[in-house]
């Protein structure tokens, strides 16, 4: 493996990875919301007013290995797409939380992100 470590270590952060760049920080992000095992910043190309990313800190490919991996961290990233939603207002008024897995649904990021998407009436089915 590159670098010389061993699996489990490269499950854990990806030195390739933007988003774990954003957190540690050598990457700018505007942060709304951080706990000790997760980080929502906003998106850089938002697709509604309220337009915000959930990430676990320990890097994962898409929502299902997360969640096969760490249930419970699953299920703070989940929580804190719930704050983030309080944060902006749209709680009462509805937001929808979008994983894109792969392909098909145009995934370009490889370390999972919860969409959070609210402000406007969200038409379905998406595009
Ligand atoms: P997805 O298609 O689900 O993989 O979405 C990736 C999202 O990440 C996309 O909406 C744009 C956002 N994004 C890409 N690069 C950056 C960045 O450097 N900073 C921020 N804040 N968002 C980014």
């Amino acid at each position: 493996l590159a670098g010389g470590h061993n699996a489990a270590y490269s499950e854990r952060v990806s030195t390739d990875c933007l988003f774990c760049r954003i957190v540690e920080r050598s990457v700018p992000a505007t942060i709304v919301h951080e706990t000790d095992t997760v980080l929502a910043f906003r998106d850089i190309d938002p697709q509604a007013d309220t337009h915000v990313l959930v990430i676990p800190k320990e890097h994962h490919t898409d929502a299902a290995a997360m969640a096969v991996a760490d249930p419970q961290l699953a299920g703070e990233v989940l929580a804190a797409a719930g704050e983030v939603a309080k944060i902006d207002g749209v709680d009462a008024s509805g937001y929808r939380l979008v994983f894109n897995t792969g392909k098909d649904a145009n995934q370009t990021v490889f370390h999972v992100h919860c969409h959070v998407l609210g402000g406007r009436n969200l038409t379905w089915p998406p595009g």
